[in-house]
């Protein structure tokens, strides 16, 4: 019998997947493949083994979070907007992998700490919050402090934390398109109320364009990936 994922694409069934020989990439594509397949079968202990196993074999973040976890919810993501899967097995998906993502903790806070702190949140009416809590946790793994406010906080909170925290990088999360508006309005006040805070901005709401827009405020900056974010990081602890 085929896998759901075979199913779903005419693809091949994943077989038994040792990570040694056969090809580091090919090992990792048949993991991706058992993983996707335990997402949308609901399989959480399937999913749970596959990402501990890909954790086991990679020192870095962003391959496990933007390879596995990233890519099958962007798949997910397609498969329910073309009605190949409904919105409750979407859903699921969407809960197992967040709850995946605290299987790092060991390794997140295990790093020598540093005297800086971010805060990671997404715009109002973003109930999209997995991407932001990825950035938050790369920011961890620097020995940052990553405050994560999650889904939906309203810019004024935004502010009145950083206020309150010594914080050094605001860090703004939206997927919806229709969300670049308010991103591009909370941005604003933050810089007003705090003139060189700097900024940082990302998500899918930025895929068809707004980037020009949102970088013409002062202290701005739109990044892409996890590895454009690990390169900001790594150049903001430089400086005293
Ligand atoms: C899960 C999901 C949901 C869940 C979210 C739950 C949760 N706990 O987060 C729920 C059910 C709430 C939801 C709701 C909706 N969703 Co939805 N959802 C998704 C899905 C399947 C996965 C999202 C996800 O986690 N992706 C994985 C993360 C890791 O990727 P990411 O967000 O891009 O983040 C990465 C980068 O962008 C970057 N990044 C992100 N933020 C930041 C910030 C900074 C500072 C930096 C440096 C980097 C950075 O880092 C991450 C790692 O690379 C996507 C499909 C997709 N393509 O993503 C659709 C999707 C995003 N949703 C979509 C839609 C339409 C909706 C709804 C409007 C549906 C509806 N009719 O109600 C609502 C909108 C709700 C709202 N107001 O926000 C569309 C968006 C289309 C668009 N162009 O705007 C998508 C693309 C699905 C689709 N194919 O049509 N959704």
């Amino acid at each position: 019998m085929k896998t759901p994922v075979a199913q779903l694409h005419g693809g091949q069934e994943g077989g038994g997947i040792p990570l040694a020989g056969g090809g580091a990439d090919s090992n990792f594509e048949e993991l991706y493949r058992r993983y996707l397949d335990g997402l949308l079968t609901n399989d959480h202990q399937l999913c749970r083994a596959t990402f501990l196993r890909w954790l086991e074999a990679t020192p870095d973040l962003p391959p496990i979070y933007e390879g596995l976890v990233r890519r099958s919810l962007y798949e997910v993501g397609e498969l329910w907007e073309q009605g190949k899967i409904s919105v409750a097995k979407e859903h699921l998906a969407t809960a197992i992998s967040e709850s995946l993502l605290n299987l790092t903790y060991p390794r997140l806070f295990a790093q020598p700490r540093v005297d800086r702190a971010a805060v990671v949140t997404c715009v109002a009416n973003e109930y999209h919050q997995i991407g932001g809590k990825m950035v938050a946790d790369i920011f961890e793994l620097h020995g940052w402090r990553g405050y994560f406010l999650g889904a939906n906080t309203p810019v004024e909170d935004v502010i009145s934390l950083i206020a309150e925290k010594r914080l050094n990088v605001v860090a703004l999360s939206a997927a919806s398109e229709l969300n670049l508006g308010r991103l591009f309005g909370a941005t604003q006040e933050i810089r007003a109320a705090f003139p060189s805070i700097p900024i940082l901005v990302g998500g899918q709401a930025f895929r068809c364009g707004g980037r020009e827009q949102v970088e013409t405020i002062s202290g701005v900056r739109y990044l892409a990936t996890l590895d454009e974010l690990e390169a900001w990081i790594t150049e903001a602890s430089g400086h005293g």
